[in-house]
């Protein structure tokens, strides 16, 4: 297969025929940016970049079940932290990130699970207090240190953060099943008795939670209506602000089987579940994290488990979040949730934009689909079907550019993986095409990418969660440094920070391609080829307000190919922005496009 042929191609990109910048790039007017301009770059701290060996043990002294610290264990931390992120911003902004989405970095549980099972929370979604730094990643000071930095040189911060749950702390007095907390239902367990229909009538008066005023949630008084809740000798002062020691602020319905109302109600594997139907708790969320933008004046938000949060806490959340952004002098302010599904459900994801609120939320339909076109085992009917699908979101197809779109995460795991998965006796270098043809989309296609750490290096894994959590730093995790990279011969076990990456290289040449091209970032989208076998997919692209057309043209197929689209009729020129370009149309309407295997081209029309 002519692979090599098509990355020669790939990295070819002629700087000619690019319109000029019209995205405001100077650090003192990063304010202006709008959210639809960014391309950001997803990083957890613990994984990142070690800047100080000082704080690897978060202050705390004993073995790994007391620190969490073990950098030879995929699940405890590692060492990354504020200052090794901030010190390596030359190399996130060289790959043309504009912002950087960072795991949560508010002070977590160390450690937490059963005897055994135990693994650490470096990943940061176990807090117990909101408000303040984990001190394994450092300091409030580090934490201003770094968004200033950032800010210093005209990019943004987004925070990561979560009202679903907080660590595991509360615990049930009831003896635990093989299995955990199976899930009680409101309709078995109501509000209204203790432990069951057949108990004693407690909250009376209760009128039930979507009852939001503050008179009815008084005579909730008793948090055992389903399981007995109780917080551990110890841990009484755990959590801050203080509230949140209280189990009446929680579901204490045992474990989510993650359907119907225990998606909402139920604890995420023990993870305390909050009653974010209470106005104390919605109050409470608003003044924590309304905190944050006040103090550091950070730029947006990811929602961490939006879906599993009733949309009612988020049509209050949201709106709260813009106004104090605005107070603060950030009118871009962005906030995108986590609505995550393994299935292409572009309906799914919507309602969340349009039931709760939410501005945006992470593209999940995009992924799906992406993989499967670079995968090799499907067509790409599914990617053509996306820009007709964006109707559903709030503010429709115009709202749709404002979707993180992402080819990788932390929790589904990385592209290559994926491409791997469903090929696994795949070549290295055809590897690498799938995986720069993906990301090749990721950069031009509509929505705001998304890059997630240490895809830029050909960071594979063998699957989601921990084994897609690969340090960037030298690692000393085996698991990790015995799978081979692609693009390259290093391996984790060395920092892998280098800018002459193929990916790299590939993410930066188009991040500037996108900068300086309106129609990659706010222009819609007309689909010009596709077919449910692999093959050629292509779209147009329009200036939104010169309407010049930009076509982005990607073979998923492993074997050149060559096709006649249609375009506007007025376009009759053109000039590449990336790969090999026709020159002219073949009659006004139609042209030409031939690629080379897993090749792909962007094709600016000439006025
Ligand atoms: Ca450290
Ligand atoms: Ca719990
Ligand atoms: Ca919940």
């Amino acid at each position: 297969m002519p692979i090599a042929l098509a990355l020669s191609l790939a990295l070819a990109l002629p700087a000619c025929a690019r319109t000029p910048a019209a995205i405001p790039t100077a650090a003192a007017d990063f304010r202006a940016r709008a959210p639809g301009d960014e391309v950001v770059y997803f990083v957890l701290p613990d994984r990142f970049e070690n800047g100080d060996p000082g704080n690897d043990r978060g202050g705390l002294k004993g073995d790994r079940l007391v620190t969490g610290f073990d950098p030879s264990a995929r699940g405890f931390y590692h060492g990354g932290d504020l200052k090794g992120l901030t010190a390596r911003l030359d190399y996130i902004q060289g790959l043309g990130a504009t912002a950087i989405w960072l795991g949560p970095i508010f002070k977590n549980k160390p450690v937490q699970g059963p005897p055994g099972q135990e693994s650490a929370g470096y990943h940061g979604y176990w807090v117990t207090d909101f408000t303040a730094v984990d001190p394994h990643f450092g300091t409030e000071a580090g934490f201003r240190a770094f968004v200033e930095a950032a800010h210093a040189r005209g990019m943004k911060v987004y925070m990561d953060i979560i009202a679903n749950h907080t660590a595991d702390v509360i615990q049930y007095r009831e003896l635990a099943p093989e299995g955990g907390y199976p899930y009680r239902s409101k309709a078995d367990f109501p509000y209204s008795r203790r432990g069951g229909v057949g108990g004693t009538p407690i909250n009376p008066g209760f009128a039930g939670d979507a009852d939001p005023s503050p008179a009815n949630w008084a005579r909730m008084t008793d948090p055992a209506f389903a399981y007995t809740p109780y917080v551990p000798k110890g841990e009484e002062n755990a959590k801050v602000p203080s509230w949140l020691n209280d189990p009446i602020y929680y579901h204490n319905r045992g474990n989510s089987d993650w359907v119907g109302e225990s998606a909402l109600y139920g604890d995420f594997s023990g993870l305390d579940d909050l009653a974010t139907e209470n106005p104390r708790v919605v109050e409470g969320f608003i003044e924590i994290y309304g905190s944050w933008i006040d103090r550091f004046g950070i730029d947006g938000f990811r929602i961490d488990t939006a879906k599993h949060v009733n949309p009612e806490f988020w049509r209050a959340f949201v709106p709260a979040m813009l106004d104090r952004a605005k107070a603060r002098g950030i009118s871009n302010f962005h906030i995108f949730g986590e609505v995550a599904v393994s299935d292409y459900d572009p309906a799914l994801l919507a309602s969340w934009t349009r039931n709760a609120g939410l501005p945006a939320v992470l593209d999940f339909g995009f992924s799906v689909a992406v993989a499967e076109a670079v995968g090799g085992r499907a067509g790409t009917t599914d990617l053509a079907r996306l820009f007709d699908d964006d109707a559903l979101y709030q503010g429709g197809k115009q709202g749709a550019l404002q979707l993180p779109t992402f080819v990788s995460n932390h929790d589904a795991g990385r592209l290559a993986m994926l491409v791997k998965q469903a090929n696994p006796q795949i070549s290295q270098e055809e590897l690498l095409a799938r995986t720069m043809l993906g990301h090749a989309m990721l950069l031009t296609l509509r929505g705001v990418p998304v890059i997630y750490s240490g895809d830029e290096q050909g960071f594979v894994g063998t699957g989601g969660d921990q084994q897609a959590r690969q340090d960037m730093f030298a690692s000393k995790v085996a698991q990790y440094n015995d799978q081979p990279l692609i693009g390259t011969n290093a391996t984790t076990a060395e920092a892998n920070f280098d800018p002459g990456h193929p990916l790299y290289r590939l993410i930066a040449d188009l991040a500037e391609v996108r900068r300086t091209t309106p129609a990659l970032r706010g222009g819609s989208t007309k689909v010009r080829a596709f077919s449910d076998k692999p093959g050629l997919f292509a779209v147009s692209r329009f200036d939104p307000e010169s309407q010049r057309e930009v076509v982005a043209a990607f073979n998923t197929a492993d074997r050149p190919i060559t096709a006649r689209i249609a375009i506007e009729p007025g376009s009759l020129a053109f000039a590449p922005l990336s790969g090999q370009c026709p020159l002219t149309a073949d009659a006004p309407g139609t042209v030409t496009i031939t690629l080379p295997a897993l090749g792909f081209a962007v094709c600016a029309a000439k006025e």
